[in-house]
């Protein structure tokens, strides 16, 4: 069995030639700044008019936090857009926060296989203007996408973090290598050499 490649780049996640990105949504799916505007931006008017029909065919009240939808992706390189919604950080609800967090992943993650996707990208979801500090952000992240490979989403090629700016790469950077994601790397069958363009891909 292939385990998912985790990878990470410093980038912009409109650029990345994947079959799904994620976009950092908010409930109302009808667009905002961060990522989300930038997803909207570069992928034109078709993913806008698909988040509309999906509030009236399915999220009256929003997008609930935790939860992922998909979408066309416009105009943008990648097939699918799959919005979810982080939690806005707040340290008096933490761990139920922490909860739907984690569940951005796995949900978006569940929804990407479901379609077919086999490589998928993530940014930093609610690391921008939700204030999730970014430490506490890559461990959740990045410890429930490697968890959740060994459920549903084997199929699963590679999983990209999509990091913007040099602070947000290095923290994930750091966790990581501390999960070992590094040496799984450069143990795999793909012979790409630790320290390669991926790993290093800073764009
Ligand atoms: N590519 C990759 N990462 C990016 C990009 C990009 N093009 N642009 C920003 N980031 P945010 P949130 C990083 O604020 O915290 C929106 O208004 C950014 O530096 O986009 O989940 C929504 O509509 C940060 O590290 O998402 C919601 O209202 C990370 O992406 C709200 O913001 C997430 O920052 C969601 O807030």
């Amino acid at each position: 069995m292939t385990v998912t490649r985790i990878t990470l780049v410093e980038g912009d996640i409109t650029e990345q030639q994947v079959d799904a990105v994620v976009n950092a949504a908010n409930s109302s799916l009808l667009g905002g700044g961060g990522v989300d505007g930038a997803i909207h931006r570069k992928g034109g008017p078709q993913i806008l008019e698909d988040c509309r029909r999906l509030r009236a065919s399915h999220y009256g009240k929003g997008l609930p936090a935790g939860r992922a939808v998909a979408t066309t992706a416009g105009r943008l390189p990648a097939r699918w857009v799959v919005h979810t919604v982080g939690p806005v950080h707040l340290v008096e609800e933490y761990d139920k926060r922490a909860e739907q967090l984690a569940s951005c992943y796995r949900e978006s993650l569940r929804v990407a296989a479901e379609l077919g996707a086999r490589t998928v990208a993530f940014p930093a979801v609610s690391a921008g203007v939700y204030g999730w500090p970014l430490e506490d952000a890559a461990r959740i992240a990045l410890g429930t996408v490697a968890a959740a490979r060994s459920g549903p989403v084997r199929e699963l090629e590679e999983v990209r973090f999509v990091l913007f700016g040099a602070a947000a790469y290095r923290a994930f950077e750091r966790e990581w290598r501390a999960l070992g994601l590094d040496e799984e790397r450069s143990q795999g069958q793909e012979s790409e050499e630790p320290g390669g363009q991926e790993q290093e891909g800073r764009s």
